[in-house]
């Protein structure tokens, strides 16, 4: 077998016929998720007998609880629905793959969440937006009449990990993705997905009933458009019996919306959703929502959507990203997190690296991913961390978490192989949000290359340590948005358009002058400290007590500022930028001692991935220390590398 990283974390050796004909997988429930069940195990489990069934009194049965018990000569999964028997026996196959004694097991499992999503950001005409990894897997033009084998690989790997819900497109919707013979392709893709547990759901976009059914517009109370998408739902559900429902990105950054007519979001996500409740179908309405204006884009997310709680019907999530800004290397969590008590409140985070050096640097996201999922908001008494508050809402049936996914057409999936790692810690959280960072990070290096501890250890410190490199090479010290223009690969902290939108312009985050560098987030500036839950808004609002990981996220500072280790801001700006790229030698050093223990296809691959990010560092660097330098004046410090 080719070392393409085609295999994923699903490197299962079959097991010969002589030897399975010596064990038995028995399971008496008859329908096509159980029947995967069976297969995977009958196909790869080599331990002994397993019995999987149906216990009623399971308590997880919507989301795919189980339980694994060793009795006496054989292994018994038992769960509430065929889902949790599926995911028991990729529990299993899990432990053989790393290795585990299976004794005496006695395992309980249930979600944090019942619905975990992938949201692909395809587009219809095979690209994607934000995608690294190649063209759209979907292969719009062939189905549904040609199925690719990698979409039923793609399932499988969801079902590993428990991911059980998928957005096809696009949130940049295109309307034609409603049209019927899109919808026959969609179904296609729903049929070979639901036998391993997934539902599928589509991005649409709000003005499809005049794009699409030429009505006269696409206000949510003109009762021809009710109508339009009373129908539109019912042809869905003729063909998609379990569709999922509708994700909607509405009045944001130029996409249509209720607003087009001076209707709500909560009017808007409203009339979607009593299309779609005959059918049991839910709406996930983005909050990922600003304009151009003189307030503080951090503010608006917020400012909108808190006056709507209690507005979105029982079966609307509204779908948060973790951060107030958008998707950067560091924020503080987003504050809308426990300020809408009485709506469903999801967190979307990003797998794809939009802001994190695309598929070209090594950046291990579970440490990101748990920072904003731990994070206390202090809303309320109980449950108020970010899991908290969106594993407890007031439907708990219907708790959700997405990830923007990072899969493309290339043959490694990710374009990174330890780009795989995200689409696995993502499933992994969003099926354990209390899973740590690097118990997930040694299971998947186990699974992917090998469980050989001298490979497992050093490797999965690197993967840990590899998100803080990349804020300190990138924007240290809560600095954000310092991207280059539109593709946001490289840095450009410079960056400036006459006539372009502030909002999208460097200059807006960093302030910087000959005084000071940062955002004034406290009272004397735009005051967005005051939507976080005290004690934190005094925390953040205080430069004292402030974590100096979001000191330029809320403060504007001196450059002479003395920080805690005694440097002045300048120094310690310095500082951080150095560590980041020293971090990444040192990855490479890392990397080049396991040489030998893995393929030399992955191998090399990595090595020169490692060696643009090594480079990429330099240049985020010197970049941003150069260009800040004209400001601070101040030399850089005298052990510090020079810029090249
Ligand atoms: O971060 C921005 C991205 C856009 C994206 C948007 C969003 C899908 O640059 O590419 O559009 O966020 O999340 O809607």
């Amino acid at each position: 077998h080719a070392e393409d990283g085609s295999q994923l974390w699903l490197r299962y050796t079959r097991v010969p016929a002589n030897e399975a004909a010596l064990r038995t997988v028995a399971c008496r429930v008859n329908d096509p998720v159980a029947y995967m069940a069976v297969e995977e195990l009958q196909h790869y489990w080599r331990r002994g007998d397993v019995t999987l069934v149906i216990d009623k009194s399971w308590s997880g049965q919507q989301t795919g609880g189980y339980a694994i018990q060793s009795r006496r000569n054989k292994t018994v999964i038992s769960a509430g629905s065929s889902a949790g028997l599926l995911y028991g026996a990729y529990h299993l196959l899990r432990l053989q793959q790393l290795q585990t004694d299976i004794q005496g097991l006695n395992i309980v499992e249930k979600p944090s969440y019942a619905l975990r999503m992938l949201n692909h950001w395809d587009n219809l005409d095979g690209t994607v937006e934000r995608g690294y990894a190649g063209h759209s897997l979907w292969k719009w033009s062939e189905l549904p009449q040609k199925i690719s084998p990698r979409y039923r690989e793609y399932a499988r790997a969801n079902a590993s990990v428990g991911i059980n819900a998928v957005v096809l497109n696009n949130v940049n919707a295109a309307p034609l993705i409603l049209r019927s013979d899109y919808l026959g392709k969609v179904k296609a893709l729903a049929d070979i997905f639901r036998p391993y547990g997934i539902k599928v759901f589509l991005s649409i976009n709000f003005s499809s009933p005049k794009l699409l059914g030429q009505l006269r517009d696409s206000d949510p109370f003109n009762p021809e458009v009710v109508k339009w998408w009373e129908k539109k739902a019912a042809e869905i559900y003729g063909l998609i019996p379990d569709f999922g429902g509708f994700l909607v990105k509405a009045n944001s950054e130029g996409q249509p919306g209720p607003q087009d007519y001076g209707r709500t979001h909560a009017e808007g996500a409203n009339m979607l959703a009593s299309a779609l409740k005959p059918f049991r179908g839910l709406v996930m309405w983005r909050a990922f929502v600003y304009n151009p204006s003189a307030e503080d884009r951090a503010k608006q997310a917020y400012q909108e959507f808190v006056p709507l709680d209690g507005k979105f019907s029982d079966n609307v999530i509204v779908q948060i990203k973790n951060g107030p800004i958008d998707f950067q290397p560091r924020e503080p969590f987003n504050p809308l997190f426990g300020a809408m008590p009485k709506t469903n409140q999801m967190v979307e985070f990003q797998i794809t690296q939009e802001y994190l050096g695309f598929s070209n640097h090594l950046v291990y996201l579970a440490p990101l991913f748990k920072e904003t999922l731990d994070a206390q908001t202090y809303t309320r008494p109980l449950h108020a961390t970010v899991a908290g508050i969106t594993q407890h809402g007031p439907y708990p049936q219907l708790s959700a978490i997405a990830g923007v996914a990072n899969i493309g057409a290339d043959r490694n999936w990710c374009g990174h192989h330890f780009a795989q790692a995200n689409w696995y810690a993502f499933g992994r959280l969003a099926w354990n949000a209390a899973l740590s960072s690097s118990s997930i990070a040694k299971e998947w290096l186990s699974a992917t290359f090998s469980p050989d501890p001298d490979l497992v250890d050093p490797l999965s410190d690197l993967m840990i340590a590899s998100r803080e490199a990349a804020v300190n090479y990138m924007m240290p010290l809560g600095l954000h948005h310092l991207f280059a223009f539109e593709h946001h690969y490289g840095p450009e902290p410079w960056g400036d358009m006459p006539g372009g939108r502030p909002d999208w312009m460097p200059w807006y985050y960093h302030n910087a002058d000959s005084i000071a560098v940062g955002f004034d987030r406290t009272s004397s500036g735009s005051n967005a400290v005051a939507q976080y839950h005290s004690p934190l808004r005094e925390q953040f609002a205080n430069i004292a007590t402030c974590p100096e990981s979001y000191l330029l996220w809320f403060h504007r500072v001196p450059w002479t500022y003395r920080m805690k280790n005694g440097r002045s801001l300048w120094d310690n700006l310095c500082y951080s930028y150095q560590q980041g790229v020293d971090q990444v030698r040192h990855f490479q050093q890392v990397w080049d001692s396991v040489e030998g223990k893995i393929d030399a296809q992955r191998f090399k691959g990595v090595q020169s991935k490692l060696k643009v990010q090594a480079r990429d560092a330099v240049w985020w660097r010197d970049a941003c220390l150069l260009y800040f330098q004209t400001f601070a004046k101040m030399p850089l410090p005298a052990d510090l590398e020079r810029p090249v």
